[in-house]
Parts: C-alpha cells; structure tokens; sequence
C-alpha cells in the first residue's frame, strides 16, 4: 500500500464546536447590542477568531477600537474555553474513528489543518491526540483560509508533496484552500454549500473505507 498524507480540518470535521463558538458569540453579540443569529454563524465557520468578530461587528455597524476589540476577543475566548473544558470524546463526530483507525492501520500520514488556535486542548479533551503525526493551527499560520498555507505548511511537516494530500473540510473557504494548495478535497457537509469539493459526504458514515482505500492507492499526479 502506498502512503498518501490525510489532512482534517477540526470544528466541524472531527468535533462539532461551531455550537459552543455561537454560543459565545451570541452572548457578546447581544451585550454589545446586535443580533446575531445560526444562520450568521454559518458564515463563521472556518473563518480566523478577528475576521469573525469583525463580521459581527459589521452586522451591526460598529466600529471599535484595537483595543476594545481584544477584550471581546479575550472574553469570547474565555467562555468558549468554559465549553471547551467540558468536553469529551464523545463528541467526535459519527464516523470519524472509523476513519482515523484505519489511516492508522494502515500507516498513513495523518494531519490537523485547523484555523483554530484551540486546536490542541480540543484534540486533547477528545483524547485523540496521539493519532496526529503533525498538527498545524491558528497559532502557526499568518494568512486564513482560503489561502492554502494551513495544509501547504501541514504537508510540509511531514515531508509530503500536496499532490499526494488528501483534505478534509467542512467550509468553503477550507476547500478552497485545499483546491488552491493542488490537494485532494473532500467536503463534509452539504453539496449545496461545498461544491467546489473533488468529493462531498453529509458526514463520515457516508463514507465507505473501500473509498479511503482507493484515496490511499490512487497514483500521484
Ligand atoms: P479559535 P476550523 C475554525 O476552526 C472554526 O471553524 C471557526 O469558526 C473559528 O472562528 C476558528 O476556528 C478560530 O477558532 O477562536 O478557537 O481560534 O474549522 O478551521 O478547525
Ligand atoms: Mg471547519
């Protein structure tokens, strides 16, 4: 069997955070006295923790200064971190285990691409850690998704081309990036929204291991 390198996107691929960060941006929202609805975190997902705020603060004409701007990012991130805490492996998301396991049977580079700088206390909590051979995140990158960097730095760590990159995203913008980089994508979520994806699953257990096997031996381009 050949090694191809496996990048996951994390909220919204391996776990299901994106309703612990509306939460917390909720409550800020409303403090400052905009509403802020599900429908407006969709538009959040796989966007950096600034560019989110200042999308919100755009719903509701306000501008701030730097400095103001840090304490509500300070204050989001400290309730978020509140759910964060409490969380555990089961809430991995259905079908991902099956996933993980058998890229890791199988000897595969497995890889965390996340814009999230929170990334390492979720994979922690999840307990899912070890399964990574690199992790790059929001603290190791200086442009957001779309731009490629996150999977072109995560190939990178360990020594692969991005043509032999397979990605997993749940946002559109992750899977432009995972296009832009020359990478395999694949989007978890709905064809709708992701269909500038190679590939698109609703979630994990609509994808079948004869799938990830032929991933796995399908030749460079
Ligand atoms: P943090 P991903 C992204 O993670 C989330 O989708 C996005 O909603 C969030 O704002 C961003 O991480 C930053 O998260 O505040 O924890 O640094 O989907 O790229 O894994
Ligand atoms: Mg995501």
């Amino acid at each position: 069997m050949s090694k191809k390198t496996f990048i996951f996107d994390l909220d919204g691929v391996i776990v299901d955070t994106a309703k612990y960060h509306f939460l917390a941006w909720q409550r800020l929202a409303a403090q400052i006295g905009i509403e802020f609805t599900p429908e407006h975190n969709e538009q959040l997902k796989g966007v950096s923790r600034v560019r989110s705020l200042d999308l919100i603060l755009a719903l509701g004409n306000i501008e701030a200064t730097q400095t103001q701007k840090n304490e509500w990012l300070l204050q989001k991130n400290t309730e978020y971190l509140t759910y964060i805490e409490e969380m555990d492996e089961s809430e991995i998301l259905p079908g991902v285990m099956q996933v993980l396991e058998y890229l890791k049977q199988h000897k595969q580079n497995i890889v965390l691409g996340s814009a999230s700088k929170n990334a390492k206390p979720i994979l922690e909590k999840a307990k899912i850690m070890h399964y990574f051979d690199a992790i790059v995140d929001g603290n190791d990158v200086s442009n957001a998704k779309p731009d490629p960097e996150v999977f072109l730095q995560g190939a990178k760590k360990v020594n692969d081309i991005a043509e032999n990159c397979i990605v997993f995203e749940d946002s559109v913008a992750g899977i432009q990036a995972a296009n832009l980089a020359n990478m395999i994508s694949i989007g978890i979520g709905e064809t709708n929204v992701l269909h500038e994806a190679d590939y698109i699953f609703n979630d994990f257990t609509f994808i079948d291991l004869s799938f990830i096997e032929n991933l796995i031996n399908e030749k460079c381009v």
